[in-house]
């Protein structure tokens, strides 16, 4: 049988196809999907649901005309194979190659770039309006997933889209499942509109007699769903996106080609806001990624036959002694809680969750939510650790300022993921929170030079009951082992780790190995040079900098952070308010969006390696 895959990478490519093809399509794009993600890491699980809902989209819309928008866009593999993409899609995420998620610079086809939950339906709403605006006729479809649509911002644009166009298609991708299992109200109900048997039942009988009996005959299947939506009501009582003034149809086969066709061709036609629901499952055709879809929501190069994972690391990861900890830490203090915003494993809290389950909650994506919920916690003398990555924080910031801070509450705020993370690229990137964060008031920020530090931190947080960060970076601790006792860190206090008086090289974090690679080079050239881990962006050890400044000619920042408004510059005011004359040099990020690739590359690229540094310091000396 010759390959259909082979002949198609336009979505014009398709409409020629008949349904064998379509579904012969199917099959190879799951394999297709499964050897490059085996290769190149991936969101394997998502991706693999949704191969025929892509498919049934793009032989009824057609891009780039129509507006198609990917909530995440995590699941976007299959339109980006169809949309002029298969010959690179071996890159996928690598330094130059693809991206994992849709980019409006990577090509004409996507509408709207993303990476972060719950944006897709207000993109939408507005492309819907400019259309209306300008008389034009295109479509606009948002696909949605049944977790990213209990996002508060989804809820907003729903508030809004009756009111502002009557045509909209929202495609509720509903796989039941988040990266962990879904949760909340929202989700009980539409595993209610999946499950009710009475309604299904009858519908999937209509159905039968539909088909047999309309062939394509369009009027038919349209009486069909006439019928079928005011029948619905009777057995599904009150449709909550109708009082939304969506028209609901569905649910619908998720995999079945034909009944997509159908349904996205009477969506397609109609003149209100649609909003149709496909019954997807994650993971569908990897036996590995269907038995547990959690794990192959995003994974690592795997062996496709046995299912593991290429590369594991032995080492616990900061997530992991995170996670640890805060269990430690929740036996000793009855009054310590976590929160997450649907990341329970990603933080490390998936153990945490199963020993305190009435200690944990999992709030879906809703990080603003959480962090205000935190805030209600902490009123009433609970301590709440709220675990997020650092660009899903970003969300948050003015409930972090507002509901936390203004009112010096003890939240901690554990970042995780904080700097550069790799193939993820710029919406995963946790480069700004420090430049972000630090001129927040009563905040505390700080970051841990390593696992046994990160123990100490977390502890210290209860300590000193008033809001704190922590930022850790994406990564493993080699040869961690877990503190017997936990000690509290002096607030505010950097610790020297070299002793020098030339050059005085302050550090955070993850970036301690490059400073002292970086010390190194720069004594054999024969400076006296120092070494501190800085430990806190916020409350900055003033003291200890300004001690040091009355020998060094020269001051150099490292920080996995923007390099503008973050710790450098922290540092840099502390001098320059004391008329320090002598050289600063601040490296971390650079003010711009750092693309997707590996870590290593990325910082080669971007000179933060310790011969790059060591050479920018020579040279402001000599200048
Ligand atoms: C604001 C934000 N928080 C957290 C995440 C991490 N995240 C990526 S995908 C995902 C689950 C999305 O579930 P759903 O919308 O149902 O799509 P599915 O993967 O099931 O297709 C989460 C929590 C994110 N992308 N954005």
């Amino acid at each position: 049988m010759s390959s259909v895959l082979e002949k198609v990478n336009l979505p014009a490519d398709l409409k020629g196809l008949t349904l064998d093809e379509m579904t012969q399509l199917a099959g190879e794009i799951r394999e297709f999907l499964i050897e490059t993600i085996s290769r190149t890491g991936g969101h394997l699980a998502s991706n693999l649901g949704m191969v025929e809902l892509t498919l049934a989209l793009l032989k009824v819309f057609n891009p780039p005309g129509d507006k198609i928008l990917f909530d995440v866009s995590h699941q976007a593999y299959t339109y980006k194979i169809l949309t002029g993409r298969k010959d690179r899609f071996s890159t996928l995420r690598q330094y130059g190659g693809l991206s994992g998620f849709l980019k409006r610079d990577e090509s004409e086809y996507d509408a709207f770039g993303a990476g972060h939950s719950g944006t897709a339906l207000s993109a939408a709403l507005g492309m819907a309006v400019a259309r209306d605006r300008s008389g034009g006729s295109g479509h606009v479809v948002a696909v949605v997933g049944d977790a990213s649509l209990a996002c508060g911002v989804s809820f907003e644009a729903l508030n809004n889209i009756h009111s502002t166009t009557s045509r909209l298609i929202l495609i509720l991708n509903d796989n039941e499942m988040s990266i962990s299992a879904n949760v909340g109200s929202v989700s009980r109900y539409l595993g209610e509109l999946l499950a009710n048997p009475r309604y299904n039942r009858w519908k999937s009988s209509i159905e039968d007699v539909v088909k047999r009996m309309s062939g394509q005959s369009q009027a038919l299947r349209r009486v069909y769903y006439r019928l079928e939506e005011s029948v619905k009501n009777l057995f599904l009582h009150s449709v909550l996106f109708e009082e939304f003034g969506f028209r609901y149809i569905g649910p619908i086969d998720g995999h079945d080609i034909p009944k997509l066709i159908d349904a996205l061709e009477i969506a397609r036609d109609d003149i209100r806001p649609i909003l149709l629901h496909v019954a997807t499952q994650k993971g569908r055709g990897y036996e590995f990624a269907e038995q547990c879809p959690e794990t192959w929501h995003g994974t690592g190069a795997f062996d496709i036959e046995s299912g593991k994972v290429t590369k594991p690391s032995s080492a616990p990861s900061y997530s992991q002694i995170f996670g640890s900890t805060l269990e430690r830490l929740a036996a000793r203090y009855p009054s310590v809680v976590a929160i997450t915003a649907a990341m329970q494993t990603g933080t490390g809290l998936a153990s945490f969750a199963e020993r305190y389950p009435d200690r944990f909650f999992d709030v879906g994506i809703n990080e603003e939510h959480a962090v205000v919920f935190a805030a209600g916690l902490a009123t009433q003398g609970i301590t709440p650790f709220f675990a997020v990555y650092s660009t899903f924080a970003q969300r948050a910031l003015d409930y972090i300022v507002h509901d936390v801070c203004l009112q010096n509450l003890p939240v901690v705020f554990c970042l995780d993921r904080a700097g550069i993370v790799g193939d993820d690229g710029p919406t995963h990137h946790g480069i700004f929170d420090m430049a972000m964060m630090r001129s927040f008031p009563n905040l505390v920020i700080m970051q841990p030079a390593d696992g046994a530090e990160l123990v100490h931190m977390l502890y210290s947080a209860i300590q000193w009951k008033r809001p704190v960060a922590i930022r850790y970076p994406r990564g493993n601790c080699p040869g961690f082992v877990s503190p017997d006792q936990f000690e509290e860190v002096p607030l505010g206090r950097a610790h020297v780790l070299r002793e020098g008086w030339e050059i005085q090289i302050w550090a955070l974090g993850d970036m301690l190995p490059l400073a002292i690679a970086t010390a190194d080079r720069l004594v054999t050239k024969g400076y006296s040079v120092g070494v501190v881990n800085a430990r806190f962006v916020a409350p900055l050890d003033e003291d200890l900098v300004l001690s040091q400044a009355r020998l060094a000619r020269a001051f150099v920042t490292i920080e996995n952070g923007v390099v503008t408004g973050g710790f450098g510059s922290a540092v840099s005011e502390c001098l320059a308010d004391a008329g320090y004359q002598g050289r600063v040099i601040r490296n971390g990020w650079p003010k711009e969006f750092v693309p997707h690739g590996a870590p290593s590359i990325l910082e080669e690229k971007h000179g933060l390696t310790p011969d790059a540094i060591a050479a920018r310091v020579v040279k402001a000396l000599a200048g």
